[in-house]
């Protein structure tokens, strides 16, 4: 099927175990202001399902949406944002390291790096983790509306190598001018239809 992935929001929750059941699910990770929120938006064309930020690191809760089929997406809070207390920050990397690793219907970690600004050390840290826990990830590069044409090709390879991928493994997308979202749905919709995790 086609069109708009159908999301509706369920509910926050503050831990894995709240979380509701589900067949299949993905997640949509990366740092604070990638665009995690704004890309959920375009895939579901809709405006304002999932909260697009004003000030970056707001969002602190595993946001659950679901399509109506028994599965479901995660709208995770982001990484890095300097101004949240450590006290929080622990309490999140404890969230989200129980969540990636108890959540045994996760099919896909879709980990948003920010196109125009390639990965940061938080980014390739979390690649390197969900590695290290051999959790399926993709590489998804947001705001490709925001680099130019004249540096597009150095700036996907360098992208592609930066997160130790493959260039054609690299998902771009522009959540602004709907790049990339199309093909991004219908990968979903494959990894929702899953009956099992791969990696
Ligand atoms: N130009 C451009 N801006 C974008 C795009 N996607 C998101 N943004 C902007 O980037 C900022 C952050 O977007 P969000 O979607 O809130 O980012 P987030 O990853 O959900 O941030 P947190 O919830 O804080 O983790 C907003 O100002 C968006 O308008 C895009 O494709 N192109
Ligand atoms: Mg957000």
């Amino acid at each position: 099927m086609a069109g708009p992935l159908q999301f509706q929001f369920v509910m926050s929750a503050d831990d894995v175990d709240r979380l509701p059941p589900t067949r299949a699910e993905v997640a949509f990770l990366g740092r604070s202001n990638v665009g995690k929120s704004s890309l959920l938006n375009a895939l579901a064309n809709r405006k304002a399902l999932a909260h697009v930020s004003k000030s970056p690191g707001r969002t602190q809760l595993l946001n659950c949406f679901e399509l109506g089929n028994g599965t479901t997406a995660v709208d995770c809070p982001g990484y890095g944002f300097a101004a949240v207390p450590g006290r929080v920050r622990a309490g999140w990397q404890q969230m989200m390291d129980r969540y990636l690793l108890e959540r045994r219907e996760l099919r896909m970690a879709l980990v948003l790096v920010d196109g125009e600004i390639g990965p940061t050390k938080l980014d390739v840290q979390m690649l390197d983790w969900l590695r290290a826990n051999e959790l399926p990830f993709v590489v998804v590069a947001s705001k490709h509306d925001k680099v130019k044409a004249s540096v597009r090709d150095k700036r996907k390879r360098e992208l592609a190598e930066g997160c130790g991928v493959a260039g054609n493994e690299v998902v771009w997308v522009s959540a602004a001018k709907g790049v990339g979202i199309d093909r991004l749905r219908s990968l979903i919709r494959g990894w929702l239809d899953q009956t099992s995790r791969t990696s």
